[in-house]
């Protein structure tokens, strides 16, 4: 279904419990910059307080006739919803409001394909849009009859068939797509070995959708990557080689945004993409702090590094847009939480010396695994790697000592000439 048509949306949110008020009103501002960057225009937000949720149609029956009478009085033509609602739920829905009805999940999903360019990222939100309407085809074929001459010709056994015939194409078209998305992800792991073998170390920039990774990429490096005021303007990887004050080269990594409940089918889509950030060595946690509930997003964006699997090395916490005058009291605040902090303006160019400064410290205490071959007349250096580094193997041959050993990179230059291939 093509929703970009329609125009005047009513965004709905429901909450349990009254603390959770607050939080339901703040999604619904999120969702409203959601709307906004696909195009909808949001005419009225409503943060529900629901008894229970009822499984056939998610808000109970008082509340949908009060709602479907403001649809008419607004001229609505759909209804964002930001909880999730199953393919069961909107169906129903959707034939009680007589209007297209979506979540905050096939809103993402849309989003994403109105921004996807490269051929990896259209393969990947295909996948992603295909496993969303798989459960959802009757709603689909619904919508069809509906528009064809108000469903002239269209019987329950005709629909029922063509349903069975979509499932087919879209299973076909679905082990195609794995496939296809299976070999550029080993296109990218040739990348990534290639990279880890150089040894030069990496940076990858993260953080919450529009935190301002992509403006900070081309401050460094002049990247020319497209920045702006929307949700998701980046959904792939670019990756630029840097020097650092002291002439250390690196690599800076620009990584797609993150979001508050990102939908499960993204995230399985978008895996090669979003697990960037699990071959860098240090990341830059990138934090917006001109956004009043930054401190959520901040966490929210936490939990799906964490999910990937990609806090367990060094990261830097870069409070961005400075500029715009955040509270003395936020500041602060995520200072005490996060320990390597500093405040920067991407978009100005303040504050780039200090954390160019912190991450050639980091670097300095990266360790990395060499393989070396050092003649025992080397009994300083050898025994200056046994105290700093972390020896895995050792073993004499001849006059040598072979060590695997993993150290910090400031050993590097030294221990240069007596490196051997694994
Ligand atoms: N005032 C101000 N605006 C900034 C700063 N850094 C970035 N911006 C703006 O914030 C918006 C988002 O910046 P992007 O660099 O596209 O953000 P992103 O994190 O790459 O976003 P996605 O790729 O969409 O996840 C743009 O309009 C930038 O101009 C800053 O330091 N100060
Ligand atoms: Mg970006």
């Amino acid at each position: 279904m093509s929703i970009s048509i329609l125009k005047r949306a009513l965004l709905v949110g429901a909450y349990l419990k009254s603390e959770a008020k607050k939080e339901t009103e703040e999604n619904l501002e999120e969702l409203e910059r959601l709307c906004d960057t696909y195009g909808l225009e949001t005419i009225q937000k409503m943060a529900i307080p629901l008894k229970k949720m009822e499984s056939a149609t998610f808000f109970g029956s008082g509340k949908i006739d009060e709602l479907i009478a403001l649809c008419h009085e607004e001229k609505i033509d759909l209804l964002v919803c930001d909880d999730e609602l199953s393919p069961h739920q909107q169906r129903n829905l959707e034939e009680l409001f007589k209007r297209p009805i979506i979540d905050r999940a096939e809103l993402i999903i849309e989003i994403f394909a109105q921004s996807a360019k490269t051929r990896e990222a259209r393969l990947q939100i295909e996948l992603a849009t295909i496993r969303y309407q798989f459960p959802r085809l009757k709603r689909l074929w619904t919508h069809l009859g509906r528009q064809t001459a108000g469903g002239a010709g269209f019987t329950k056994g005709a629909g029922e068939k063509q349903i069975e015939l979509d499932r087919r194409t879209l299973r076909r078209r679905l082990s195609q797509l794995e496939k296809e998305l299976e070999a550029v992800a080993s296109v990218r792991e040739v990348q990534r070995k290639a990279r880890r073998r150089s040894r030069i170390p990496t940076f990858a920039i993260v953080g919450y959708t529009n935190a301002g990774k992509s403006t900070l990429l081309n401050a460094l490096t002049q990247a020319g990557v497209v920045a702006e005021d929307k949700l998701f303007a980046t959904l792939d990887t670019t990756v630029r080689k840097y020097f650092l004050p002291n002439r250390q080269e690196i690599l800076l990594v620009d990584t797609v945004g993150f979001i508050r409940k990102i939908p499960h089918l993204l995230v399985a889509a978008f895996k090669s993409t979003l697990e960037e950030a699990l071959y860098t060595d240090i990341l830059l946690h990138l934090i917006d702090v001109s956004v009043p509930t930054c401190e959520r997003q901040a966490q929210d964006a936490m939990k799906v590094l964490e999910e990937l699997g990609a806090t367990g090395r060094p990261i830097i916490t870069v409070l961005n847009k400075i500029d715009r005058a955040p509270s003395p009291l936020l500041l602060h605040k995520l200072r005490l939480k996060y320990p390597k902090t500093v405040q920067v303006s991407a978009l100005h160019g303040t504050g780039l010396d200090q954390l160019l400064e912190m991450m050639s410290v980091e670097i300095s205490k990266l360790r990395t695994l060499f393989h070396l071959k050092i003649p025992q007349s080397q009994y300083a250096l050898i025994s200056e790697l046994m105290r700093e580094g972390r020896v895995i193997a050792s073993s004499y041959e001849e006059n040598d000592v072979i060590l695997e050993v993993e150290v910090p990179s400031s050993f590097e230059a030294r221990i240069a000439p007596y490196q051997i291939s694994s």
